[in-house]
């Protein structure tokens, strides 16, 4: 990674009406640069002091805006190079000016997450640290912010660091074992290694679940409405949403694709996913059932929609391969007039929850043409978010993010066969191997392993600005 020199500028504020806009510029120079739009200063002020200053276009001379400076000593920055702070009045025109007088006095409109990315090349920020302050920016749940302002503070690259620290230990034994020790008779105690090596796995596993039940408050909780093909999937999602959103035709194997949309559920924002029936199908079809397999397992709620004018058992969660949540047994209009009787979630106008069992799940009739039984499902969705929600809220993560979690789980499999060389015996230059793969897949979390094009892909998740 080499050190940037030029000089960015963009926003780092939201676009659009506010009160104040802040425009940052970061690089060498980026002091003498901004001078030139402050015609009043005759040098850069003090750092870290508050200026006021009146911004003028280096081009014409013509005004800009009455505003304050924070100039910053390479150092002592967000990004660790020199950089200057304007804080402008918010319109969006005004700032747009601005930033334009900044690119036209030699500054270069930054790139998306250009300025964490300096502070990660400069050494300010590890990679984790730099997903935090992403992290910051897209927090949908006041817990999800905890968890970024204490990896942005370092708890989680610490706890990162320990685990490297275990097993750089191990290595280094191991190494000298190899290179100096064993011809002289002198072997690696395998008992212990391999009791210290069992305790480092187990912390993995302990952050790969923590990591599991923490990503519906990082990432947003998914309910999936899954089911056979025509059971009124796609109607209780429009109804659920009170809008027309997805087709619904009487024909079977209608919806073809995972289609996704908002829906607050006491004070969190969930995401309802609609999906293609679950059968047997070719090409495109087939592709939708893939699809809707996978949002199946990603959900963190599991609603099965089963025709309720149906008898066959070919809707049931058995035949279709599916662990439900919550079963809807849908169309209770027709199915509840026409027998009269049925069971308890036939009778009145209101869907009955029949109550599940431990881990069974809820069974509740509904109707999308008189509305019975939505308002029940709605509240016993909001209940089982709150549930997956105060799950996720006990966990102090090791990591966070399917990057992170992709890198501890590498890890975790080359920690466990090297685990098993040593209790097979076999010789160590094997588990050594191992190892030292397991580190380079925990030092990927914290960026130190990293390639430039995993950073790429890391920061192009960013805003421009931060
Ligand atoms: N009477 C009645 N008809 C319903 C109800 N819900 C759905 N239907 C009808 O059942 C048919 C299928 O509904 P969809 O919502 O498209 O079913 P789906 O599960 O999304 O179907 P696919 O996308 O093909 O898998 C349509 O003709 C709907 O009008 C209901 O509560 N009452
Ligand atoms: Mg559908």
């Amino acid at each position: 990674m080499g050190v940037p020199s030029d000089i960015i500028v963009a926003l780092a504020t939201g676009v659009g009406r506010a009160a104040l806009g802040i425009v940052r510029l970061s690089g060498d120079g980026s002091h003498r640069l901004a001078l030139r739009l402050c015609p009043g200063l005759a040098q850069p002020p003090e750092c870290r002091r508050l200026v006021r200053v009146r911004l003028v276009d280096p081009g014409d001379g013509r005004g800009l805006d009455d505003a304050t400076a924070v100039f910053l000593a390479a150092g002592a920055s967000f990004t660790g190079e020199e950089s200057v702070e304007f804080t402008c009045h918010g319109g969006p025109l005004l700032l747009d000016r601005v930033v334009g007088a900044c690119v036209q006095a030699g500054a270069r409109p930054a790139l998306a997450g250009e300025f964490t990315r300096r502070a990660v090349a400069l050494g300010r920020l590890d990679l984790v640290q730099a997903e935090a302050v992403a992290l910051l920016a897209d927090a949908s749940h006041d817990a999800a912010i905890d968890v970024a302002l204490s990896a942005l503070a370092g708890t989680q690259s610490r706890r990162i660091a320990g685990l490297c620290d275990v097993l750089l230990d191990l290595l280094a034994d191991w190494e000298a074992t190899l290179d100096f020790l064993e011809d002289d008779g002198v072997v690696v105690d395998r008992v212990a290694a391999a009791q210290t090596l069992s305790q480092a796995i187990a912390t993995m596993d302990q952050g790969l679940d923590q990591a599991r039940a923490l990503r519906p408050l990082v990432e947003g909780v998914q309910v999936v409405l899954v089911g056979a093909p025509n059971a009124g999937k796609s109607s209780l999602f429009n109804a659920l949403l009170e809008q027309d959103r997805a087709i619904v035709r009487p024909e079977p194997g209608t919806t073809r694709d995972v289609v996704g949309e908002r829906l607050p559920l006491g004070g969190v924002a969930v995401t309802l996913l609609d999906t293609a029936g679950l059968r047997t199908a070719e090409g495109v079809e087939a592709e939708g059932v893939a699809r809707a397999r996978d949002a199946m397992a990603r959900a963190d709620v599991r609603v099965l929609v089963v025709d309720g004018t149906d008898a066959r058992r070919e809707g049931d969660a058995a035949a279709l391969d599916v662990c439900p949540d919550i079963v809807v047994r849908s169309k209770a209009d027709l199915w509840a007039a026409a027998s009269g009787d049925g069971d308890g979630a036939s009778r009145g106008t209101e869907g009955v929850v029949l109550p599940g069992e431990g881990d069974a799940p809820v069974t509740l009739a509904c109707s999308v043409r008189d509305g019975r039984g939505i308002e029940a499902l709605r509240v016993l969705l909001t209940e089982r978010v709150a549930r997956v929600m105060r799950r996720g809220r006990a966990s102090e993560p090791l990591v966070v993010g399917e990057r992170q979690v992709a890198a501890l789980a590498a890890a975790r499999v080359r920690a466990q066969s090297a685990l098993r060389a040593l209790a097979d015996g076999t010789p160590l230059d094997l588990a050594t191997t191992d190892l030292r793969a397991a580190l380079a897949h925990l030092g990927e979390i914290s960026g130190a392993t990293v390639t430039e094009a995993v950073m790429d892909r890391v920061f192009r998740r960013f805003c421009v600005g931060k």
